[in-house]
């Protein structure tokens, strides 16, 4: 199917207080200061709309073409345009950056997204709900120095919608918490806030939770596959394939992601801080500053525990999840120092070979 991005092209003529095609986009100042006014018609600014396996689909003022795949570039990244040599395209700095470990015994790191600025983590009030997940997602998004909401929805399928948000709302004081219809004609107005002129927001979370329902209770329109009914649809196939930007009535750019089967951090200990704000504000309070929290007199964190204040389990998801990103972003390091090695050796036999010939 192909899609008609033809929402995102008005007529030349663009009257004024009206937004441009570039800021319909998602275009301002943050790009704008990094680039030179002639450089917007030598190589004019365009935004990664979707991201397939062939390539990248850009948009931009007049223009609607693909790129080939470029490792450094992802969806939502805003691509100085080279007609000439469209693989020299520059990915202009962003206003954010969404990555994970890449599943698989791969060690590299996979870009998500770029420059959003509000994730929607996307659970069901059902057996998807999980703690220990959402808090994954809040520290990719709090790293990423985006803002985080998290969505919960099939509410109209259970009778207990209320505890599923109580226990979303006691894992952060940062986090909004929101129950959500999907399917009913809530979704605009709920998220108004989050989705102003120009703001680009993403769905995450795992299949099946309603990420493409939204989006299209979003733009007004079933302009997205979404799963058929299933007896069980908290699991199963993936129905969304790829990542891609929509444009919705409001002026905000939405992006719909395929549901997520495994969120692994890496570089995310400032987003780990900020989910478990609660337990660093004690872990500063004990008496040695290299505390493990593990019997030590004077630890603060173990006494939250034994009067009740902090849970047990929390405290291990904690513990887990730092492990897990240390032993990660350790394992990234090395690989990237050995890229790094590796590049340098083909140089100099590079040079070797410049230099036998000449
Ligand atoms: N009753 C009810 N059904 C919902 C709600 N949200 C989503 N659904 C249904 O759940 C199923 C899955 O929704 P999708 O929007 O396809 O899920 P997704 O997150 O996009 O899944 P992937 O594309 O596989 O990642 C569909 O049949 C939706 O109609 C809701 O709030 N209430
Ligand atoms: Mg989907
Ligand atoms: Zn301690």
């Amino acid at each position: 199917m192909v899609r008609d991005y033809s929402a995102f092209m008005p007529g030349a003529a663009v009257p004024q207080n009206e937004p441009t095609p570039l800021e319909r986009l998602g275009w301002g100042p943050a790009f704008s200061q990094q680039i030179e006014a002639d450089a917007l018609t030598a190589t004019p600014p365009v935004r990664v709309v979707a991201v397939h396996r062939s390539g990248l689909q850009v948009l931009g003022d007049g223009i609607q073409t693909k790129l080939p795949p470029m490792a450094e570039a992802t969806v939502g990244d805003w691509v100085l345009y080279d007609a000439n040599s469209p693989r020299d395209s520059r990915v202009l700095e962003r206003k954010s950056l969404i990555k994970r470990r890449a599943p698989g015994h791969d060690r590299s790191e996979q870009l998500i997204a770029a420059n959003i600025d509000t994730v929607f983590v996307v659970t069901s009030c059902n057996q998807d709900f999980n703690v220990a997940r959402l808090e994954r997602y809040l520290a990719l998004a709090f790293e990423a120095g985006i803002e985080p909401v998290i969505l919960l929805t099939k509410p109209d399928l259970t009778d207990d919608a209320q505890s599923y948000v109580e226990q979303a709302k006691a894992i952060s004081d940062r986090v909004a918490v929101l129950a959500i219809n999907a399917k009913s004609d809530q979704p605009a107005e709920a998220l108004a806030d989050w989705c102003r002129k120009g703001r680009t927001v993403a769905f995450l979370g795992s299949s099946g939770v309603g990420k493409s329902t939204l989006t299209n209770a979003l733009l007004g329109a079933d302009a997205i596959a979404t799963q058929g009914i299933r007896e069980d649809d908290a699991r199963g196939r993936h129905t969304t394939t790829h990542r891609e930007l929509h444009q919705i009535p409001s002026g905000a750019i939405v992006l719909d992601t395929p549901g997520m089967r495994e969120l692994q951090l890496t570089d995310a200990a400032s987003g780990i801080a900020a989910v478990f704000e609660d337990i660093d504000d004690l872990a500063a309070a004990c008496r040695f500053n290299d505390c493990k929290h593990e019997g030590e007199p004077g630890c603060a964190v173990q006494a939250a525990v034994a009067d009740g204040t902090l849970d047990p389990d929390r405290l291990e998801r904690w513990r887990k999840l730092q492990a897990e990103d240390a032993f990660n972003s350790a394992t990234l390091a090395q690989r990237r120092g050995k890229d790094r090695a590796f590049g340098k050796m083909v140089k100099s036999a590079m040079k070797d070979k410049s230099n036998r010939r000449g």
